[in-house]
C-alpha cells in the first residue's frame, strides 16, 4: 500500500485528492494545522479512511517529524495562504507559508528520504500580466500580487531542489479550478452562493469587483488526477493543467443567474471594495503537454461546473432553511 502525505488536506483540493488516492489504495496522511475550531467540513465523510496529523508549514520540526514517521512514497504540498486579496493585507505571512513553507517541506524530504516524490501546487497566477497567450510551461512569469510572487519563489525552489539534489520534485502549474467545495470568498463560489440566496429570497443583490477579468476555469475533481499523474511520470517535469478555454466574470454571472431564470443585471452591483491593486486580466492555458504526455483531460466543462455549483448551493441552503 503506497503512502501519501497531503498538506492542505482540509482545503478544496486536499479533500478531492484524498478521495482520489484512497480509491487508488493509498494510505493517506493529512497534515492539519492546529486550530481552536474544527476545520474538517470537507473531509468529514472520509475521516475514518485517513490519518490526520498536526503540523504547520511555519514549523520545520513538525514537517521533519511527519516525513520521518510515515516515510511517504509521495508528498503533495497543497497548503498555502491561497486567497489573492489577503496576500496584499498579509504579505509577510503569505511569503512565510506560500513561499518559504515549501523550502521547509523540501528540506524535510531531502533530509529524511530524498527518494520521496514531491508535488508543489503552483499556480497560473505566476503568469500574471501575461507575456504570451495562451500560457504554457515556457511562458515567462510576471506575478501581480504577493501571492503570485510567493508562488514564483515556490516554483523555482522546487525546480532548484530537483536540479541540485536530484529529487523527484515537480511543479504543477494549475489554472483556476472550482467545485461546490470552493471557499466562499472566491468569485465562482461567491456567485453560485449569491445566486442561490437570491433565488431563495434571502437577499436581493450580489456585490462584486471587476467583471471583465478572464479566467480558465475547470473542475477541481479533474485537476487532482493531473497532480497524481505528474508523480507517476517516468521523468520529473513541470506541467500546465487547464482547459484551454477562457471566460469573463461577467460570462460567469450571466450563466449562473440564467440557470435559475434570473437576469444578473438586476442583481449584480459593482463595488470598488472588491477591485485589486493590480489585476490579472486574462488567463488561458495551453495544456497540450499534459494532454500528450500525461494523457490528462478535463471531463467537466465550464457550463456544467457552474450549474453544478449553483445546484449544490441551492440544495445546501434549502436544507438550512428547513
Ligand atoms: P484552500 O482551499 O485555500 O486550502 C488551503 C489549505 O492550506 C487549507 O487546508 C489550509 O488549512 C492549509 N494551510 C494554510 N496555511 C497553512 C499552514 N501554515 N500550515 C499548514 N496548512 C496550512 O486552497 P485550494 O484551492 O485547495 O488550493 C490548494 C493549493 O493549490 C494551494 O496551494 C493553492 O495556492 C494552489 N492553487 C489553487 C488553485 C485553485 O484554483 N484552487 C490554482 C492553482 C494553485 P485550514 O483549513 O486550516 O485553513
Ligand atoms: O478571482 C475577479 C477577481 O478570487 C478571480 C486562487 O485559487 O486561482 C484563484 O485566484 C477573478 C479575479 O481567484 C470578485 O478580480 C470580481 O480577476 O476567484 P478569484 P484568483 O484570484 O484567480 C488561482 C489560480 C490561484 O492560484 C489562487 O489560489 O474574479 N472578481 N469580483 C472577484 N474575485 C473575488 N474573489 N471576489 C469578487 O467579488
Amino acid at each position: 500500500m503506497p503512502t501519501a502525505i497531503i498538506t492542505g488536506i482540509t482545503g478544496q483540493d486536499g479533500s478531492y485528492l484524498a478521495e482520489f488516492l484512497i480509491a487508488k489504495g493509498y494510505h493517506v496522511i493529512g497534515m492539519v494545522r492546529r486550530s481552536s475550531t474544527i476545520t474538517f467540513q470537507r473531509i468529514k465523510h472520509i475521516q475514518d479512511d485517513i490519518t490526520i496529523i498536526q503540523g504547520d508549514l511555519h514549523d520545520q520540526s513538525s514537517l521533519v517529524d511527519l516525513v520521518e514517521r510515515y516515510q511517504p512514497d509521495e508528498v503533495y504540498n497543497l497548503a498555502a495562504q491561497s486567497f489573492v486579496p489577503t496576500s496584499w493585507n498579509q504579505p509577510v505571512l503569505t511569503g512565510e507559508v506560500t513561499a518559504l513553507g515549501v523550502t521547509r517541506l523540501l528540506e524535510a524530504v531531502r533530509l529524511v528520504n530524498p527518494e520521496t516524490k514531491f508535488y508543489q501546487a503552483s499556480s497560473s497566477e505566476m503568469f500574471g500580466k501575461v507575456r504570451e497567450v495562451p500560457q504554457n510551461e515556457n511562458t515567462p512569469f510576471y506575478p501581480r500580487s504577493p501571492y503570485g510572487v510567493a508562488k514564483v519563489y515556490a516554483h523555482w525552489i522546487t525546480v532548484n531542489y530537483r536540479e541540485s539534489y536530484d529529487l523527484f520534485a515537480v511543479s504543477g502549474i494549475l489554472f483556476n479550478h472550482e467545485s461546490p467545495r470552493r471557499g466562499l470568498e472566491f468569485v465562482t463560489r461567491k456567485i453560485s452562493y449569491g445566486v442561490a440566496r437570491i433565488k431563495l429570497g434571502l437577499t436581493n443583490e450580489l456585490r462584486l469587483g471587476n467583471l471583465e477579468s478572464r479566467r480558465d476555469w475547470g473542475y477541481a475533481g479533474d485537476y487532482v488526477e493531473g497532480m497524481w499523474l505528474m508523480l507517476q511520470h517516468s521523468i520529473p517535469k513541470d506541467f500546465v493543467i487547464g482547459t484551454g478555454v477562457t471566460h469573463s466574470v461577467r460570462d460567469l454571472c450571466e450563466l449562473a443567474f440564467n440557470h435559475v431564470d434570473l437576469d444578473y443585471q438586476d442583481y449584480v452591483v459593482q463595488d470598488p471594495r472588491f477591485y485589486r491593486p493590480a489585476e490579472v486580466d486574462l488567463l488561458i492555458a495551453d495544456p497540450s503537454k499534459a494532454f500528450q504526455e500525461l494523457k490528462w483531460q478535463p471531463r467537466i466543462g465550464f457550463e456544467d461546473l457552474i450549474q453544478m455549483m449553483v445546484d449544490a448551493d441551492l440544495k445546501r441552503l434549502a436544507l438550512e432553511i428547513d
